[in-house]
């Protein structure tokens, strides 16, 4: 029963695909084509026949095969998999997705960035989408996440606002997916509630090492609804089990360079080699007469439910196991909507959810052009549809009879409501009264305090990328108030961030008093200045990576660098010790052709020293062997072998050196080190292999970045 669930969606795209292999060439009426090279002339050297309807079908497609790209989180990249429950979350909700024990449920995962276009790079500071379509026996359920649990502003109708300010700017159209500008800069100072948020983006979490690497979290407060009617509030989370990575911020530009499709290539790799990425699924919950036992409002969008407070609790397994078949016809046309749900989850009357709410399928009508866009195979339920719509743009349903309206007789009543036994929906009864006004809760009114439990939540090498994000960021600002508001609304937040910040901008430290001069007295900002608290929780364990699985080399990509007459046996001890603990060996070579081992052993390089660049990988072995280093020293390849060296020291990776590798140590600057670091292993050490493996599984040593990047 269980496997039959978890392939409909598969099986029912199936039933919808097709395969040009051992075909004909036709046209779209399915008439075939002889001859595909030559329009239909007056002549050879005459004028193309306007009958020539192949060339002009041809042409019409291709004049029209563009749609409009996402308004935001255009850039995606998605796969299919399997949702499997490991406890039964019944007590709080009867949707059965998450109550049935065991179950699997089909998914399609889409990751994205926000602000860039479509072709835009991977690796953009920018938060991540995380959006999961459940494809629920009950209908689609869309969990419609991102990689950071808060958001920048606390009500809907400022979204136009923040994601006009983060785009290209409206005269030049420049900078191409980047915060680093005047007008996100000038929201943002004017913006104290966005304070939290801004901490998330500067930190590393904007700049994942993968998607297989990132939380995933609903943001909002949801609610749960059980069969007794009951509702709790509810967080969703998702934690991978890889562990949470970041690439460096130096590394994240250059591999916008190197290899701009980084994430996307790294998810479909891990796929296409088995290397299924798997998260947990978890879930904070509070009874609703908790509501309002917390410091911060259960509605704003702003606030994070520290762990400490609501521990989160693990309760199925997302698992990520096949590539699309068509990026366009899959990853592009899914069509999101946190307002899909199933009986068992409701909304809460978050402002900025509630805004959500109108905007996912308004934005469809225009990006996919026609309100059956729900018959696009990707998007269709795999419970079957029946209502009384009818008819628009490009309707693929063939429904039979008279009726399309209800009540009816001739249809005998059909198609039914269904009773809430049978699995309607009903939304949940709650009790709402209060006069209609245009205002922010007095509630939402605290903006710093868990700005504040974030940032001093970091380790220390996190709290100083994230000083150097901001300093990064705000030294592209052009005008020196918005530098200025910028540093000032620091200040509430640390003051040695403030100072550190203002230090490289050239700024000293006032702490500036909100609001900022430059306002207008009645401006009603004022009224939503935040109050100066101190959060309940002081620190969370939770909220700094230096605290997450650092247990496995999974997927980790290893780069061998080697030359002629290197050492077989070595090179293939080590190689197997690594793939066996899931990792993935890429050979690179002065060039790609075969390297020749001590022993004859050939190995087939993947990578030039010039195709690549050691940001593409997650550590270096420098293969062992006196030829190779010696092939490895001509200078046509010492400059570019040093700069993979220097560059994987300076970004705190594990380097492996090899038996015969000094003159390379020597002339690279990790030999310039003073101290003992962890993750430079040479092979006279005891157990080097798995010294080398351990070192990888830590992911960098962060902790001695300064003094690493004081060599390099
Ligand atoms: Fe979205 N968001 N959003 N958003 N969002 C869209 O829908 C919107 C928000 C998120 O891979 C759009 O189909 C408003 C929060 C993801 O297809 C659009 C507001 C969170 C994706 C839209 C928000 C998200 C979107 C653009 C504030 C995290 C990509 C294209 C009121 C919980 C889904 C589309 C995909 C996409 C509107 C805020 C996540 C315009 C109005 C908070 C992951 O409808």
């Amino acid at each position: 029963m269980e496997k039959e669930n978890q392939n409909k969606k598969l099986e029912q795209l199936d039933s919808l695909s097709t395969s040009n292999e051992n075909e004909k060439l036709t046209t779209n009426q399915g008439l075939k084509i002889n001859n595909n090279q030559d329009s239909l002339k007056a002549g050879d050297r005459g004028p193309t026949l306007l009958e020539d309807f192949i060339l002009r079908e041809k042409i019409t497609h291709f004049d029209h095969e563009r749609i409009p790209e996402r308004i935001v989180h255009a850039r995606g990249s998605g796969a299919h998999g399997v949702f499997k429950l490991t406890k039964s979350l019944e007590k709080y909700t009867k949707a059965r997705f998450l109550s049935e024990l065991g179950k699997e449920t089909p998914v399609f995962v889409r990751f994205s960035t926000v602000a860039g276009s479509r072709g835009s790079t991977d690796l953009a500071r920018d938060v991540r989408g995380f959006a999961i379509k459940f494809y629920t026996e009950e209908g689609n359920y869309d969990l419609v996440a991102n990689n950071m649990p808060v958001f920048f502003i606390q009500d809907a109708i400022k979204f136009p606002d923040l994601v006009h300010a983060v785009k290209p700017e409206p005269d030049n159209e420049i900078p191409q997916a980047a915060s680093a500008h005047d007008t996100f800069w000038d929201f943002i100072s004017l913006m104290p509630e966005s304070m939290h948020m801004i901490m998330w983006l500067m930190s590393d979490r904007a700049i994942p090492r993968s998607f297989r690497m990132m939380e995933g979290f609903g943001v909002h407060s949801f609610k749960f609804i059980n069969e007794e009617g009951e509702a709790h509030f509810v967080k969703f989370h998702l934690k991978p089990k890889l562990g949470v990575h970041s690439v460096a911020w130096d590394e994240a530009q250059k591999i916008s360079g190197v290899d701009p499709d980084f994430h996307r290539r790294d998810l479909w790799e891990a796929i296409e080699n088995g290397a299924f990425p798997e998260w947990d699924l978890g879930v904070q919950i509070v009874p609703e007469e908790d509501e309002h036992k917390f410091d911060f409002d259960l509605l704003d969008p702003t606030k994070i439910i520290p762990e400490e407070e609501v521990p989160v609790e693990l309760v199925g397994t997302l698992t990520l196991n096949k590539n699309p078949d068509n990026f366009f016809a899959e990853t592009e046309q899914i069509a999101f909507h946190p307002g899909h749900l199933v009986p068992g989850i409701d909304f809460s009357n978050d402002p900025l959810l509630q805004g959500r709410l109108f905007s996912y399928t308004d934005t469809q009508l225009s990006r996919l052009g026609s309100p059956n866009f729900h018959e696009i195979p990707i998007n269709r339920s795999i419970s079957t549809v029946h209502n009384n719509q009818r008819d628009g743009h490009m309707r693929q349903q063939i429904v039979k009879g008279k009726v399309s309206y209800e009540p009816n007789s001739i249809g005998n009543g059909c198609p039914f409501q269904a009773m809430m036994q049978e699995g309607g929906f009903a939304s949940h009864q709650e009790k709402v009264s209060g006069s209609k006004v245009r205002e922010r809760s007095k509630s939402f009114v605290d903006h710093y305090s868990q700005a504040k439990l974030f940032y001093n939540s970091q380790s220390t090498p996190e709290k100083m990328h994230l000083q150097n994000a901001l300093i990064f960021e705000l030294s592209k600002v052009t005008i020196p108030e918005i530098r200025e508001r910028m540093v000032g609304q620091l200040a509430f937040i640390d003051m040695f961030l403030a100072w550190r910040v203002a230090e490289k901008l050239g700024l000293e430290v006032k702490k500036l008093d909100w609001p900022n001069q430059s306002l207008p007295a009645d401006s009603n900002i004022i009224e939503l200045q935040s109050e100066e608290r101190e959060p309940h929780t002081k620190i969370s364990e939770a909220l700094s990576m230096q605290n997450t699985v650092k247990d496995t080399i999974k997927s980790r990509k290893i780069g061998f660098i080697m030359g002629n007459g290197a050492d077989a046996e070595a090179i293939t001890t080590l190689k197997n010790k690594l793939e066996e603990a899931g990792a993935v060996v890429e050979i690179i070579a002065p060039s790609l052709a075969p390297v020749k081992t001590n022993d004859g052993t050939v190995f087939i390089p993947k990578h030039s020293l010039t195709s690549t660049a050691s940001v593409c990988f997650d550590a270096l072995y420098i293969a062992s062997g006196e030829s190779s280093v010696q092939e490895l020293l001509i200078p046509e390849n010492k400059h570019l072998v040093l700069h993979f060296i220097n560059e994987a020291y300076k970004h705190c990776k594990a380097i492996y050196f090899g038996a015969e590798t000094d003159m390379l140590y020597k002339s690279s600057n990790v030999s310039l080190r003073k101290h003992e670091d962890p993750a430079i292993i040479n092979i006279r050490e005891n157990n080097p292999d798995d010294q080398f493996i351990d070192a990888i599984s830590k992911h960098r040593v962060w902790d001695l970045e300064l003094e690493r990047n004081t060599h390099a």
